[in-house]
């Protein structure tokens, strides 16, 4: 975190930005080139499903390299290698591979996420997803861009046409709950797409690809980038009951669906899960 009292230096948006797509796309690149054959899980988290690999830990490594030897007093929080403290205000927080599971099995929708803070606020974003060949950007006082041109969210005609885009946890007790959220979105509206990655996910909201997209689970390095680029696209972003977004629930959506998906999640009782504790869970496997 970042030390208190620390005054962020007098550093740009578009300066912070121009570093996270240096550090991202060169994650990327490392990602990509150097998988090995035969990649496997190298350790677990919530539960035997939610896999790291070794690729993940380069990532990360990498972009901890990259930022620091340009900024070397910032914060940094990171999926898999946690909080550093900083003292300069600016604070990174980033996802070394979001989508991991895409990326173990192969599938190209996965991204390199880098988000910088200064004093608490992201005023900076890039979601890499160099296996989708594209590459989303976002200051907090710039228009939202998929390879350098802006983007803008979709205008559906009512939820019921709204093509929607979640996503589901990792332990059995949150994955029951959020299929019966799930049964209750479906019907009401036009379709349902899980793809796996929440930073893509918030980006294609921003491209006008999905209509809306919601989630519960997300943790800060999911959605601190597409969450600015999707609302710099338009999109209104939040939880439910006027909450901020975050673990609890997300919502990203068109601003003539926002409130009606909002309502619908609500009246599903879509953010209320008790902590799903992994032990809880039926033995994995045979
Ligand atoms: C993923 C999220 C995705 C969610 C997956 C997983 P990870 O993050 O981006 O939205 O549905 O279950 O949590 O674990 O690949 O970094």
């Amino acid at each position: 975190m970042t030390q208190p009292g620390a005054v962020a230096d007098t550093v740009s948006p578009r300066a912070l930005l121009e570093l996270a797509l240096v550090a991202a796309r060169e994650a990327g690149d490392l990602l990509v080139r150097t998988r090995p054959q035969g990649l496997r899980a190298e350790a677990t988290k919530t539960s035997p499903t939610d896999v790291v690999t070794e690729m993940d830990r380069a990532s990360e490594r990498l972009l901890r390299e990259r930022l620091l030897a340009r900024r070397p007093g910032d914060a940094i929080l990171g999926e898999e290698g946690g909080a550093s403290s900083g003292s300069s205000g600016v604070r990174w927080v980033i996802d070394p591979v979001d989508g991991t599971v895409n990326y173990l099995y192969g599938l190209p929708h996965w991204a390199v996420s880098v988000a910088a803070e200064v004093a608490g606020q992201v005023v900076a974003g890039v979601v890499h997803a160099p296996e989708l060949g594209h590459t989303w950007t976002a200051t907090v006082d710039s228009p939202a861009c998929r390879d350098g041109l802006p983007v803008s969210v979709s205008d559906p005609d009512g939820l019921a046409m709204a093509l929607v885009a979640t996503g589901f946890g990792y332990t059995s007790a949150r994955r029951a709950r959020q299929a019966r959220v799930l049964t209750g979105v479906l019907p009401r509206v036009r379709d349902i797409r899980r793809a796996g990655a929440a930073s893509v996910d918030l980006c294609l909201v921003a491209s006008g690809a999905v209509d809306g997209y919601y989630e519960q689970g997300l943790k800060p390095w999911d959605l601190a980038a597409g969450a600015l680029i999707a609302t710099r696209a338009g999109a209104r972003v939040g939880g439910l009951s006027g909450q901020p977004p975050g673990e609890r629930m997300l919502v990203a959506a068109a601003p003539g669906i926002f409130d009606e998906l909002v309502g619908l999640l609500a009246a599903l009782d879509a953010d209320d899960d008790p902590r799903a504790d992994p032990s809880t869970d039926p033995p994995q496997g045979d």
